[in-house]
Protein backbone atom coordinates (compact mmCIF):
# COMPACT_ATOMS: atom_id res chain seq x y z
CA UNK A 1 0.00 0.00 0.00
CA UNK A 2 1.36 3.78 -0.98
CA UNK A 3 -0.07 7.04 -0.75
CA UNK A 4 -0.04 10.14 -2.69
CA UNK A 5 -1.01 13.80 -2.05
CA UNK A 6 -3.24 15.33 -4.76
CA UNK A 7 -4.26 18.74 -5.39
CA UNK A 8 -7.10 19.79 -7.67
CA UNK A 9 -5.01 23.01 -8.61
CA UNK A 10 -7.18 26.48 -8.22
CA UNK A 11 -8.23 26.14 -12.10
CA UNK A 12 -9.56 22.68 -11.79
CA UNK A 13 -11.82 24.15 -9.11
CA UNK A 14 -12.53 27.13 -11.62
CA UNK A 15 -13.50 24.78 -14.50
CA UNK A 16 -16.14 22.32 -12.57
CA UNK A 17 -13.63 19.49 -12.48
CA UNK A 18 -13.12 18.09 -8.50
CA UNK A 19 -15.78 15.92 -9.41
CA UNK A 20 -14.45 14.11 -12.12
CA UNK A 21 -10.86 13.85 -11.23
CA UNK A 22 -11.88 11.92 -8.03
CA UNK A 23 -14.07 9.61 -10.38
CA UNK A 24 -11.05 8.95 -12.32
CA UNK A 25 -8.72 8.20 -9.13
CA UNK A 26 -11.41 5.85 -7.39
CA UNK A 27 -12.03 4.39 -11.25
CA UNK A 28 -8.53 3.07 -10.82
CA UNK A 29 -9.01 1.55 -7.48
CA UNK A 30 -7.11 4.03 -5.48
CA UNK A 31 -9.14 5.07 -2.32
CA UNK A 32 -9.66 8.75 -0.93
CA UNK A 33 -8.27 8.37 2.62
CA UNK A 34 -8.20 12.33 3.72
CA UNK A 35 -10.02 15.32 1.65
CA UNK A 36 -10.55 19.21 1.81
CA UNK A 37 -10.74 22.41 0.07
CA UNK A 38 -8.32 25.16 1.43
CA UNK A 39 -6.92 28.32 0.28
CA UNK A 40 -3.39 29.00 0.32
CA UNK A 41 -1.60 32.27 1.19
CA UNK A 42 1.32 33.07 -1.06
CA UNK A 43 3.68 31.67 2.13
CA UNK A 44 1.78 28.56 2.22
CA UNK A 45 2.28 27.78 -1.29
CA UNK A 46 6.09 28.78 -1.30
CA UNK A 47 6.53 26.06 1.77
CA UNK A 48 4.25 23.39 -0.61
CA UNK A 49 6.83 24.05 -3.99
CA UNK A 50 9.56 24.67 -1.58
CA UNK A 51 11.46 22.38 -4.18
CA UNK A 52 10.88 24.80 -7.09
CA UNK A 53 12.47 28.01 -5.47
CA UNK A 54 14.69 29.78 -7.59
CA UNK A 55 13.00 28.05 -10.93
CA UNK A 56 12.55 30.57 -13.48
CA UNK A 57 8.73 29.73 -13.17
CA UNK A 58 8.53 29.78 -9.41
CA UNK A 59 7.20 33.07 -9.07
CA UNK A 60 4.61 32.43 -11.33
CA UNK A 61 3.49 29.40 -9.73
CA UNK A 62 2.94 30.90 -6.41
CA UNK A 63 0.92 33.34 -7.89
CA UNK A 64 -1.14 30.76 -9.92
CA UNK A 65 -1.52 28.42 -6.48
CA UNK A 66 -2.84 31.14 -3.95
CA UNK A 67 -5.23 32.73 -6.68
CA UNK A 68 -8.13 30.56 -5.13
CA UNK A 69 -9.64 27.65 -3.64
CA UNK A 70 -7.86 24.27 -4.10
CA UNK A 71 -8.97 20.66 -3.09
CA UNK A 72 -5.98 18.44 -1.28
CA UNK A 73 -6.53 15.09 -1.01
CA UNK A 74 -4.81 11.45 0.40
CA UNK A 75 -4.68 8.63 -2.50
CA UNK A 76 -3.79 5.49 -0.99
CA UNK A 77 -3.55 1.77 -2.92
CA UNK A 78 -0.94 -0.40 -4.82
CA UNK A 79 1.44 1.74 -6.75
CA UNK A 80 -0.68 5.07 -6.15
CA UNK A 81 1.88 7.74 -6.69
CA UNK A 82 2.53 6.35 -10.28
CA UNK A 83 -1.23 5.37 -10.95
CA UNK A 84 -1.70 8.97 -10.09
CA UNK A 85 0.73 10.31 -12.31
CA UNK A 86 -0.37 8.57 -15.26
CA UNK A 87 -3.86 9.62 -15.13
CA UNK A 88 -2.43 13.25 -14.22
CA UNK A 89 -0.43 13.00 -17.47
CA UNK A 90 2.65 14.71 -18.17
CA UNK A 91 3.22 18.32 -17.08
CA UNK A 92 2.97 19.72 -20.00
CA UNK A 93 -0.53 19.39 -21.51
CA UNK A 94 0.97 19.36 -25.04
CA UNK A 95 2.86 16.67 -24.29
CA UNK A 96 0.55 14.67 -22.45
CA UNK A 97 -0.92 10.98 -23.39
CA UNK A 98 -4.15 11.26 -25.42
CA UNK A 99 -7.07 10.71 -22.48
CA UNK A 100 -5.18 11.82 -19.53
CA UNK A 101 -6.84 14.91 -17.16
CA UNK A 102 -3.62 17.34 -18.16
CA UNK A 103 -3.97 16.64 -22.22
CA UNK A 104 -7.84 16.98 -21.47
CA UNK A 105 -8.72 20.44 -19.41
CA UNK A 106 -5.36 22.03 -19.09
CA UNK A 107 -4.83 25.29 -20.30
CA UNK A 108 -0.79 25.38 -20.73
CA UNK A 109 2.48 23.75 -18.34
CA UNK A 110 1.49 26.22 -15.74
CA UNK A 111 -1.99 25.97 -14.83
CA UNK A 112 -1.98 22.24 -15.62
CA UNK A 113 -5.31 21.33 -13.40
CA UNK A 114 -3.41 18.93 -10.77
CA UNK A 115 -0.95 17.85 -8.74
CA UNK A 116 0.80 14.00 -7.69
CA UNK A 117 3.20 13.30 -5.31
CA UNK A 118 6.43 11.99 -7.42
CA UNK A 119 7.60 9.71 -5.19
CA UNK A 120 7.45 8.52 -1.36
CA UNK A 121 9.48 11.08 0.56
CA UNK A 122 7.91 13.97 -1.03
CA UNK A 123 4.40 12.34 -0.56
CA UNK A 124 5.02 11.93 2.99
CA UNK A 125 6.01 15.45 3.12
CA UNK A 126 3.23 16.62 1.06
CA UNK A 127 0.88 14.69 2.74
CA UNK A 128 1.64 16.28 6.22
CA UNK A 129 2.01 19.84 4.98
CA UNK A 130 -1.86 19.56 4.51
CA UNK A 131 -3.01 16.74 7.08
CA UNK A 132 -2.90 15.90 10.49
CA UNK A 133 -3.14 12.23 11.79
CA UNK A 134 -6.67 12.74 12.70
CA UNK A 135 -7.84 13.77 9.12
CA UNK A 136 -6.82 10.47 7.10
CA UNK A 137 -9.01 7.45 7.50
CA UNK A 138 -6.95 4.46 6.19
CA UNK A 139 -8.77 0.64 6.32
P1 LIG B 1 4.58 18.04 -11.89
O1 LIG B 1 3.41 18.84 -11.33
O2 LIG B 1 4.21 17.33 -13.15
O3 LIG B 1 5.23 17.15 -10.87
P2 LIG B 1 6.87 19.84 -11.55
O4 LIG B 1 8.08 19.84 -12.41
O5 LIG B 1 6.99 19.27 -10.17
O6 LIG B 1 5.68 19.13 -12.35
O7 LIG B 1 6.39 21.35 -11.46
C1 LIG B 1 5.44 21.76 -10.48
C2 LIG B 1 4.43 22.66 -11.15
O8 LIG B 1 5.08 23.85 -11.58
C3 LIG B 1 3.81 22.10 -12.42
O9 LIG B 1 2.72 21.22 -12.18
C4 LIG B 1 3.34 23.37 -13.11
O10 LIG B 1 2.16 23.91 -12.53
C5 LIG B 1 4.52 24.30 -12.81
N1 LIG B 1 5.57 24.23 -13.85
C6 LIG B 1 6.49 23.26 -14.04
N2 LIG B 1 7.31 23.53 -15.07
C7 LIG B 1 6.90 24.74 -15.56
C8 LIG B 1 7.35 25.58 -16.64
O11 LIG B 1 8.30 25.27 -17.36
N3 LIG B 1 6.65 26.74 -16.84
C9 LIG B 1 5.59 27.12 -16.03
N4 LIG B 1 5.15 26.36 -15.02
C10 LIG B 1 5.79 25.19 -14.77
MG1 LIG C 1 6.24 17.70 -9.13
Amino acid sequence: MERTLSIVKPDGVDKNLIGEIIKRFEGRGLKVIGLKMISMDKKEAEGFYAVHRGKPFFESLIVFMSSGPCVVMVLEGDGAISKARELMGATDPKKAETGTIRQQFASNIERNIVHGSDAPETAAYEIGYFFNSLEIFSA
